[in-house]
């Protein structure tokens, strides 16, 4: 009886969970993203391909189960019949027509898998170049014709084709924006070519999807789709003169523990500071997120993961503020309100 209840009363949930499910699945931005919604000529090249596939396939297997049924129902034993059945010496119309149909099939696949493989594996004519490096466990994005340098977002003009080159600053990662087109690995030593465009202004999840380390499943990255004067103000933000906080401030106190502790690690475009092993910090106060998208930035964040980012990342190859580098809460405040004039 009380099992029964219980069968009873999950069968009725169910219907609400996979509302709650479906209702969960609509907050933000949209991880990982699905490749069944392509929001872009590359992610949409790919699923037609896969449409097509499906559909050949489907019909050579619906095909081939009904002549199957018909078999088993046509030529079955029956009651009282012990003899082994006519001896069917071939039906010529039936050879040729079984050998050149799925011929005619493959090529029907074969052509378009060619032309969209060759044609994703170049660059677009007036693509934008941006190389892309994976570290344990964050994203690197070089502009190669702007001159920037940023991590983890990476925010380009919406429609315009993307030439990015992939690469890794130690081990095996692999780029994927699912909405924007196909993954390629980043593999230390090469640089792997892929081709990204977007339809229009969007936000677009992406991730890493090789098995990395401890916090390869912290290793998200989000492609931001600018229209033309959001995507000029931020390129504008980012190549703006430095200008050092005033001096006697927390800020200015924050700058020198910086130049102590940080800059052997982290750049700022326009100082000294020229580290190479973290992500470089311009305009840091723009980002959405710090630590590949492990926590909103806000200023209770960065003086968490300043304090230690092991916490919330394990494996970080950030040592602990708190630990590692020996910083006073004090320091890491004041350190804090130096991160925070990065805009
Ligand atoms: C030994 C090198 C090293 C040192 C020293 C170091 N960091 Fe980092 N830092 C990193 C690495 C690596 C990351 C990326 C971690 C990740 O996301 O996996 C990082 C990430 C960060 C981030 C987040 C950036 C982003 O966009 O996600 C901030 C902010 C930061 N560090 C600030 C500091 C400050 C402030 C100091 C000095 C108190 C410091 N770091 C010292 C290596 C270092
Ligand atoms: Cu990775």
């Amino acid at each position: 009886m009380g099992r029964r209840h219980g069968r009873a009363r999950r069968a009725a949930e169910a219907p609400a969970v996979a509302l709650l499910a479906l209702a969960l699945s609509g907050c933000s931005v949209e991880r990982p993203g699905s490749v069944l919604a392509p929001a872009g000529p590359a992610a949409r090249m790919e699923l037609d391909l896969l449409g097509l596939s499906l559909v050949v396939v489907g019909a050579i297997s619906a095909a081939v189960l009904l002549v199957l049924l018909y078999i088993v129902v046509r030529f079955r034993a029956r009651p009282g019949d012990a003899s082994e059945g006519a001896d069917n010496p071939g039906v010529t119309w039936l050879e040729v027509a079984w050998t050149a149909v799925p011929a005619g099939l493959l090529v029907l696949l074969a052509v378009p898998s060619l032309t969209d493989t060759f044609y994703l594996a170049k660059p677009v004519a007036g693509g934008m170049r941006v190389t892309v490096v994976g570290h344990q466990y964050w994203w690197e994005y070089r502009y190669d014709d702007l001159g920037l340098v940023t991590a983890n977002e990476l925010h380009v003009p919406a429609a315009r084709p993307l030439d990015l080159r992939v690469t890794s600053a130690d081990v095996m990662h692999e780029f994927w924006v699912p909405r924007l087109g196909g993954k390629v690995d980043a593999a230390p030593g090469r640089r792997n070519f892929l081709y990204l465009q977007s339809d229009g202004p969007g936000v677009f999840a992406g991730e890493c999807t090789q098995l990395c380390g401890a916090s390869h499943a912290h290793m998200l990255t989000t492609v931001y789709a600018d229209t033309p004067s959001a995507f000029e103000a931020w390129r504008a933000e980012l190549t703006k003169p430095f200008s050092p906080p005033p001096p006697g401030s927390a800020a200015a106190r924050g700058m020198q523990i910086f130049a102590a502790k940080c800059a052997s690690c982290h750049a700022i475009r326009g100082t000294a500071f020229k580290g190479a092993t973290g992500p470089d910090l311009t305009a840091l106060m723009l980002r959405k997120t710090i630590g590949a998208g492990t926590l909103e930035l806000n200023r209770e964040n960065l003086v968490r993961w300043v304090t230690d980012a092991s916490v919330f990342k394990p494996g970080v190859l950030m040592p602990s503020g708190k630990g590692k580098l020996a910083l006073t809460d004090a320091q890491i405040r004041d350190v804090v309100a130096f991160l925070e004039t990065l805009r």
